[in-house]
Parts: structure tokens; C-alpha cells; sequence
């Protein structure tokens, strides 16, 4: 009976990893790369309105690479899909795709 119980828990578990996943990817925000710097970790992308990162208007921004090889994805003209954070003030790409 336990066993079956704890089948369940990470059956549940599992559900709401994916769950949150597919989620994540629908919040992606939509942008174009204007300019990639590799050397700095620097991309720039114009982007409407960022509710999450408190902009309430669409800019041209820059955004540093929570990780380098982020940037070997994408070039200066390339429509993209993104996520990034606040760190310190600080704002970080955490995961940018070409948009499809
Ligand atoms: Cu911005």
C-alpha cells in the first residue's frame, strides 16, 4: 500500500514538472536580436512589454548571457523567443531560442 502511495506522489510530481515546463516555454517573450557581442556575453534584443521584468513598454535593450554559448544560437536579425530575469538590477538571458 505504501508503495502504491508513493507511486502516486512522484507520478503527481512528475506531472507537475512537465506541467510547469510547458508553461515556461508559453512565457517566453518574443523579441529581435538587433546585436550580439560573444566577447561580453552582451545581446541586444527589442522587445514588447515585459510584464515579469516590470517594463510596460516594448525597447531596445541590452541583456547580458547567463551563459555564453546562449549566444551561438542566434545572430543580429534573428526573431527570437526569450526568457530573462532581474539579478541585482542586472538583466540576464536565461534561455533564448530562434522563433519558428
Ligand atoms: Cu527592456
Amino acid at each position: 500500500m505504501k508503495k502504491q502511495i508513493r507511486k502516486i506522489a512522484i507520478a503527481t510530481l512528475v506531472g507537475a514538472v512537465l506541467a510547469s515546463a510547458s508553461w515556461a516555454q508559453s512565457a517566453l517573450i518574443d523579441g529581435t536580436v538587433t546585436k550580439v557581442d560573444a566577447a561580453a556575453s552582451k545581446i541586444t534584443i527589442k522587445h514588447g512589454p515585459i510584464k515579469k521584468l516590470d517594463m510596460d513598454e516594448g525597447m531596445t535593450m541590452v541583456f547580458t548571457a547567463k551563459d555564453k554559448s546562449l549566444l551561438d544560437k542566434v545572430k543580429a536579425g534573428d526573431k527570437v523567443k526569450f526568457d530573462a530575469d532581474n539579478v541585482n538590477g542586472q538583466f540576464i538571458v536565461t534561455a533564448i531560442e530562434k522563433a519558428k
